[in-house]
């Protein structure tokens, strides 16, 4: 398959969408008719912590970050109903796949989408200020609805992140995968390649995994430096495990 068909996109429907029952909207905003795009993925997923800050990395630190993770958790939307914390996870197919869904989700800031892209997926979104102590504005949060990977190296990290191979059909798979020969657990943070009461075994001798992640694991069970960190490895592993999200 030429490379252009299997350019590939991570989209999430936030809680705020699905809250305000805006999911089936959306899908036929981002249906083949309107984008060309093939689905390559999809699942629903109850947001952990680790997922959330491995996502929104780059944003560590930053003043909006603790309500940005509260809020891709759905305990914003729903502090007294954890099992309607949900977020639906799409990996959309096809050349320009990644500028395709930017066009229709819109600017990032649901004020700009309103004045610049009116009818962008992203105008529908609201913005809430966030203050300090004082009462005093500091910044703000936007609840806009939907994530979409802004180039194709954010889409490789963030479909690797939430996606197993085996999520994705195989001849949909853009990313070089491999066969473990070996058992991964984790417990409490850490790696390990034997078990211990209360681990859980991220991947087995077998089981395919995202070769990028496979030179994670090695390299972190021989106690090396690693391209990037065992919670991006991990957090998709432990997706919809277990009902506790921090
Ligand atoms: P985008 O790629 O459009 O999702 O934008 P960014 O990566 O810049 O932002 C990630 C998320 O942080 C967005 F969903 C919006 C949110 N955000 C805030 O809540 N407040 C800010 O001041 C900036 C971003």
């Amino acid at each position: 398959m030429p490379k252009e068909e299997l350019e590939q996109t991570l989209v999430l429907i936030k809680p705020d969408a699905l809250k305000n029952s805006l999911t089936g909207y959306i899908l036929s905003q981002l249906s083949e008719f309107h984008t060309g795009l093939r689905f390559a993925g999809a699942k629903i997923v109850h947001v952990s912590r680790m997922l959330a800050d491995e996502h929104y990395a780059e944003h560590r630190g930053k003043v909006f970050f603790p309500g940005l993770i509260e809020f891709i958790m759905g305990k914003l939307q729903y502090p007294d109903e954890p099992q309607k914390r949900r977020v639906i996870a799409l990996v959309y197919q096809g050349p320009g796949a990644v500028q395709k869904i930017r066009d229709l989700v819109g600017p990032t800031n649901p004020h700009d989408a309103r004045e610049k892209k009116p009818g962008s997926i992203r105008s529908l979104g609201t913005i809430v200020p966030i203050k300090d102590d004082n009462g005093k504005e500091v910044g703000s949060r936007m609840e806009n609805l939907i994530h979409a990977s802004a180039n194709t190296a954010d889409a490789e990290r963030e479909i690797k992140l939430w996606f197993q191979p085996a999520d994705i059909p195989p001849f949909m798979h853009a990313y070089p995968v491999e066969a473990s020969g070996d058992h991964y657990y984790f417990r409490e943070g850490r790696l390990s390649t034997s078990f211990e009461p209360g681990s859980i075994c991220l991947i087995a001798p077998g089981n395919l995994a995202w070769t990028s992640d496979m030179e994670v694991l090695r390299a972190l069970a021989a106690g090396k430096p690693a391209a990037y960190s065992l919670g991006a490895v991990a957090a998709k592993y432990l997706i919809n495990v277990s009902k506790e999200q921090d």
